[in-house]
Protein backbone atom coordinates (compact mmCIF):
# COMPACT_ATOMS: atom_id res chain seq x y z
CA UNK A 1 0.00 0.00 0.00
CA UNK A 2 2.84 2.43 1.36
CA UNK A 3 3.84 2.02 -2.55
CA UNK A 4 1.56 3.01 -4.14
CA UNK A 5 0.87 6.03 -1.95
CA UNK A 6 4.27 6.91 -2.66
CA UNK A 7 4.06 6.00 -6.35
CA UNK A 8 0.83 8.34 -6.20
CA UNK A 9 1.81 10.67 -4.80
CA UNK A 10 5.48 10.98 -7.15
CA UNK A 11 3.29 11.38 -10.22
CA UNK A 12 0.63 13.67 -9.08
CA UNK A 13 3.75 16.32 -7.93
CA UNK A 14 5.26 15.65 -11.54
CA UNK A 15 2.28 16.40 -13.10
CA UNK A 16 1.72 19.64 -10.92
CA UNK A 17 5.09 20.61 -11.59
CA UNK A 18 5.22 20.51 -15.00
CA UNK A 19 1.27 21.74 -15.71
CA UNK A 20 3.01 25.04 -13.08
CA UNK A 21 5.67 25.16 -15.40
CA UNK A 22 3.96 25.46 -18.49
CA UNK A 23 1.43 27.64 -17.58
CA UNK A 24 4.09 29.63 -16.18
CA UNK A 25 6.15 29.35 -19.57
CA UNK A 26 2.86 30.20 -21.23
CA UNK A 27 1.99 33.39 -19.40
CA UNK A 28 6.16 34.28 -20.62
CA UNK A 29 5.54 33.77 -24.03
CA UNK A 30 2.40 35.98 -23.53
CA UNK A 31 4.45 38.83 -21.89
CA UNK A 32 6.73 38.75 -25.04
CA UNK A 33 3.82 38.86 -27.78
CA UNK A 34 2.31 41.31 -25.84
CA UNK A 35 5.17 43.38 -25.22
CA UNK A 36 6.18 43.19 -28.78
CA UNK A 37 2.54 44.22 -29.86
CA UNK A 38 2.00 47.31 -27.77
CA UNK A 39 3.99 49.88 -29.44
CA UNK A 40 1.98 48.53 -33.15
CA UNK A 41 -1.61 48.39 -31.48
CA UNK A 42 -1.34 51.58 -28.80
CA UNK A 43 -2.12 55.52 -30.23
CA UNK A 44 1.45 56.25 -29.96
CA UNK A 45 3.12 60.04 -30.64
CA UNK A 46 5.06 59.12 -34.05
CA UNK A 47 5.42 62.94 -34.60
CA UNK A 48 9.30 62.69 -33.65
CA UNK A 49 10.05 59.71 -35.91
CA UNK A 50 8.58 61.68 -38.63
CA UNK A 51 10.64 65.33 -37.30
CA UNK A 52 13.32 62.62 -38.21
CA UNK A 53 12.81 62.49 -41.58
CA UNK A 54 14.81 65.10 -43.03
CA UNK A 55 15.73 65.92 -46.01
CA UNK A 56 19.97 66.25 -46.06
CA UNK A 57 21.10 69.80 -45.36
CA UNK A 58 22.98 69.87 -48.94
CA UNK A 59 19.88 69.62 -51.32
CA UNK A 60 17.72 71.92 -48.83
CA UNK A 61 19.14 75.96 -49.72
CA UNK A 62 18.05 78.83 -47.75
CA UNK A 63 17.38 80.81 -44.27
CA UNK A 64 14.90 78.78 -42.14
CA UNK A 65 14.65 82.08 -39.97
CA UNK A 66 13.32 83.89 -43.30
CA UNK A 67 9.87 83.57 -44.44
CA UNK A 68 11.53 83.48 -48.04
CA UNK A 69 12.66 79.49 -47.22
CA UNK A 70 11.08 77.31 -49.65
CA UNK A 71 9.55 74.90 -47.21
CA UNK A 72 7.46 78.02 -45.76
CA UNK A 73 5.71 78.11 -49.39
CA UNK A 74 2.13 77.64 -47.57
CA UNK A 75 2.67 78.36 -44.26
CA UNK A 76 0.86 80.61 -41.78
CA UNK A 77 2.01 81.08 -38.74
CA UNK A 78 4.66 82.18 -36.40
CA UNK A 79 8.65 80.01 -37.42
CA UNK A 80 9.39 77.82 -34.92
CA UNK A 81 12.93 78.85 -35.89
CA UNK A 82 12.61 81.83 -34.17
CA UNK A 83 10.91 80.66 -30.93
CA UNK A 84 13.39 77.87 -29.36
CA UNK A 85 12.51 75.26 -31.91
CA UNK A 86 13.83 74.34 -35.32
CA UNK A 87 12.16 73.79 -38.73
CA UNK A 88 11.22 70.01 -38.01
CA UNK A 89 11.07 70.44 -33.68
CA UNK A 90 8.64 71.77 -31.34
CA UNK A 91 10.07 74.60 -28.84
CA UNK A 92 10.70 72.99 -25.50
CA UNK A 93 7.41 72.49 -23.44
CA UNK A 94 5.20 72.57 -26.82
CA UNK A 95 4.31 69.29 -28.67
CA UNK A 96 3.60 69.25 -32.49
CA UNK A 97 0.06 68.24 -33.67
CA UNK A 98 -0.86 65.28 -35.18
CA UNK A 99 -3.57 66.99 -37.41
CA UNK A 100 -2.11 69.25 -39.57
CA UNK A 101 -2.31 70.78 -43.46
CA UNK A 102 -0.45 70.03 -45.92
CA UNK A 103 1.16 72.02 -49.10
CA UNK A 104 3.61 71.49 -51.99
CA UNK A 105 6.51 73.63 -52.08
CA UNK A 106 9.01 73.69 -55.11
CA UNK A 107 12.95 72.93 -53.72
CA UNK A 108 14.87 75.17 -55.38
CA UNK A 109 18.47 72.68 -55.24
CA UNK A 110 16.73 69.88 -57.23
CA UNK A 111 13.33 71.42 -59.12
CA UNK A 112 11.22 68.97 -57.39
CA UNK A 113 8.16 69.31 -55.40
CA UNK A 114 7.46 68.07 -51.83
CA UNK A 115 5.06 67.59 -49.66
CA UNK A 116 5.45 69.53 -46.72
CA UNK A 117 3.13 69.22 -43.43
CA UNK A 118 2.89 72.62 -41.57
CA UNK A 119 2.56 71.17 -37.65
CA UNK A 120 1.07 73.67 -35.30
CA UNK A 121 3.32 73.42 -31.91
CA UNK A 122 0.92 73.51 -28.92
CA UNK A 123 1.39 74.67 -25.34
CA UNK A 124 3.05 77.63 -23.57
CA UNK A 125 1.78 81.11 -25.23
CA UNK A 126 1.50 82.77 -28.57
CA UNK A 127 5.08 82.34 -29.49
CA UNK A 128 4.44 85.98 -31.79
CA UNK A 129 7.73 85.63 -33.90
CA UNK A 130 8.28 86.18 -37.16
CA UNK A 131 5.25 85.66 -38.70
CA UNK A 132 4.60 84.45 -41.53
CA UNK A 133 1.88 83.93 -44.36
CA UNK A 134 2.34 82.58 -47.62
CA UNK A 135 0.13 80.45 -49.16
CA UNK A 136 0.59 78.97 -52.04
CA UNK A 137 -1.23 75.98 -52.70
CA UNK A 138 -3.85 76.87 -50.16
CA UNK A 139 -6.99 75.96 -50.78
CA UNK A 140 -10.81 77.45 -49.08
CA UNK A 141 -11.62 76.29 -45.25
CA UNK A 142 -14.00 73.63 -46.49
CA UNK A 143 -10.88 71.66 -47.39
CA UNK A 144 -9.07 71.75 -43.79
CA UNK A 145 -6.30 69.78 -44.53
CA UNK A 146 -5.14 71.99 -47.27
CA UNK A 147 -6.08 75.71 -45.29
CA UNK A 148 -3.40 76.67 -42.95
CA UNK A 149 -6.16 79.45 -41.25
CA UNK A 150 -7.13 76.49 -38.79
CA UNK A 151 -5.44 76.18 -35.30
CA UNK A 152 -4.71 72.72 -35.40
CA UNK A 153 -3.78 73.22 -31.77
CA UNK A 154 -7.56 72.48 -30.93
CA UNK A 155 -7.47 68.92 -32.06
CA UNK A 156 -3.93 68.63 -29.59
CA UNK A 157 -3.79 68.21 -25.30
CA UNK A 158 -3.12 72.12 -25.05
CA UNK A 159 -5.17 74.47 -27.36
CA UNK A 160 -2.41 76.95 -27.30
CA UNK A 161 -0.54 77.69 -30.58
CA UNK A 162 3.03 79.00 -30.22
CA UNK A 163 4.35 78.05 -33.81
CA UNK A 164 4.15 76.23 -36.31
CA UNK A 165 7.33 73.44 -38.09
CA UNK A 166 7.53 72.25 -41.54
CA UNK A 167 8.23 68.68 -42.39
CA UNK A 168 8.68 67.05 -45.72
CA UNK A 169 6.76 63.87 -46.23
CA UNK A 170 7.89 63.27 -49.31
CA UNK A 171 8.33 64.36 -53.08
CA UNK A 172 5.03 65.31 -55.25
CA UNK A 173 4.91 62.77 -58.21
N1 LIG B 1 -2.05 76.94 -38.12
C1 LIG B 1 -1.62 78.23 -37.79
C2 LIG B 1 -2.68 79.02 -37.14
C3 LIG B 1 -2.82 78.95 -35.77
C4 LIG B 1 -3.82 79.69 -35.16
C5 LIG B 1 -4.67 80.48 -35.93
C6 LIG B 1 -4.50 80.53 -37.32
C7 LIG B 1 -3.51 79.80 -37.92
Amino acid sequence: MKFLDNLFERSSRQVANVTSRRKLLGRFGSLLVAGAALPIILPIDRTSKALAAEAPKAGDPGDPNSCDYWRYCSIDGFLCTCCGGTTTSCPPGTDASQVTWIGTCRNPADGKDYIISYNDCCGKHSCSQCACTRNESEEPLYRPFNNNDVNWCLGAESRIYNCTVTIIRGVAV
